[in-house]
């Protein structure tokens, strides 16, 4: 009797490559002999294009091919599908791949010969000999610094290769693995280094084995390699928590207060334009230090508009045209500015000029005046601009 390994593949919007995809995956039974394979499409109810039709033409024809409609989420697609095979199929191995043809699915062959060597976990990689990642820069700098992040806070440091799908695993694996905890809802790619994660945790014996990542021929990524970074680093942060016994959800927390996030990082990132401004229009330019914060200010103000306008609030839909955003914007900002003034004003009558003696220096009582006036100005800001600014208005 063979063997049965099913092959998840997850699909969103992939009528260019599914067929072909799905075809080569099962041409890989000749180079395993003991094997018959089972392919599982899990599809993205938003896809919009063929490929459900494609799918469901091929598996009239061929008993091997399955279909399932799942909802948004490349981890719903995975989770969703491997659930499907269990119960369907009863495979001796749960495997998965890219549906866009981009993962060579020769790595299939490699992938299940690990599991027949005794391990229970077999991750494709694009980091071990052999292995190849023909991305491009910007993608192939992302697959590096997500797997040094992961590996140097999340761990474990012998696994290269986190951002990737390729893998296959045991069933007994796979149900030992919590899904309370692993984030496989969350619409974001993070259950690729999170499955690790908590596979790893359920007691994986693992081994990686090479792959060859393409660049994509058809269709179009739905990676968004920036929002994906936070999730790794937000989710790396928060098992590096865990291990200290600080249990505060960080991931969660984080993503769902993410648009806040954003708002204080592009916070941050204006006031080191604003003083970077402010001294070169002083220290280059010989303006009075009165009119340099004018000005200094000001290009703040439009480089943290561009940035809110641009990603934080980037999904929003609004009445305003972007003009008329600026403007609420400038008046926003200002708003902010009394309120600092005021904050300042008031502290320094009640404390006036004084020092305190810290870490072996005197500092004088206006500095902490100035760090007061930011958490009330980026709860003004942020609210008006959330609520104001930014309305979501849905017709
Ligand atoms: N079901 C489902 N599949 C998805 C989703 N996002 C991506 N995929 C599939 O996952 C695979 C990898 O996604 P892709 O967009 O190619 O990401 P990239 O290879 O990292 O650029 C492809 O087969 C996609 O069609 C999703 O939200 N739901
Ligand atoms: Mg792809």
């Amino acid at each position: 009797m063979k063997k049965l390994v099913s092959v998840v593949l997850p699909t969103y919007n992939e009528e260019a490559n599914i067929a072909s995809t799905t075809l080569k995956v099962l041409e890989q039974e000749k180079c395993l002999q003991d094997w018959e394979i089972y392919v599982v499409v899990a599809d993205d109810i938003r896809s919009s294009d063929r490929t459900e039709q494609i799918v469901k033409e091929l598996a009239k024809k061929n008993k091997r091919v399955h279909f399932i409609k799942v909802e948004p989420g490349l981890g719903v697609g995975l989770i969703k599908g491997h659930q499907y095979a269990l119960d369907y199929l009863k495979p001796d191995v749960l495997a998965q791949l890219d549906a866009d043809g981009q993962v060579v699915p020769d790595v299939l062959v490699r992938l299940i010969n690990v599991i027949e060597e005794g391990y229970s976990l077999a991750i494709g990689s694009r980091f071990v000999t052999g292995g190849k990642n023909q991305l491009t820069l910007v993608r192939k700098i992302f697959t590096y610094g997500a797997s040094l992040f992961c590996r140097l806070f999340a761990g474990p440091w012998n696994i290269k290769e986190v951002t990737n799908s390729a893998r296959a695993f045991t069933p007994e694996l796979f149900k030992k693995i919590n899904l309370k905890r692993l984030p496989w809802r969350e619409r974001t790619f993070i259950i690729q280094p999170a499955f690790l994660h908590e596979a790893i945790l359920a007691g994986a014996k693992y081994k990686e084995v090479p792959l060859v990542f393409k660049n994509r021929l058809e269709g179009y990524s739905k990676n968004k390699v920036f929002n994906y970074t936070y999730d790794v680093v937000t989710y790396s942060i928060d098992v590096f928590l865990n291990r200290l016994g600080i249990n505060i959800r960080f991931f969660y927390l984080t993503r769902r207060a993410k648009t806040f996030v954003k708002f204080s990082m592009v916070g941050f990132i204006g006031t080191m334009v604003d003083f970077l401004f402010y001294k070169i229009f002083i220290n280059g330019l010989g303006f009075a230090p009165a009119t340099a914060k004018g000005f200094s200010a000001e290009i703040a103000i439009l480089n943290n508009f561009i940035l809110n306008n641009f990603w934080t609030f980037r999904y929003r839909k609004t009445k305003t045209n972007t003009w008329q955003k600026l403007g609420i914007f400038n008046l926003v900002s200002l708003g902010g500015l009394l309120i600092s003034v005021f904050i300042v004003k008031f502290l320094h009558i009640i404390y006036g000029d004084g020092f305190i003696y810290l870490f072996g220096r005197h500092i004088a009582y206006n500095n902490f005046y100035f760090f007061a006036t930011i958490p009330p100005v980026m709860l003004w800001n942020f609210t008006i601009n959330h609520f104001i600014t930014w309305r979501h208005s849905d017709d």
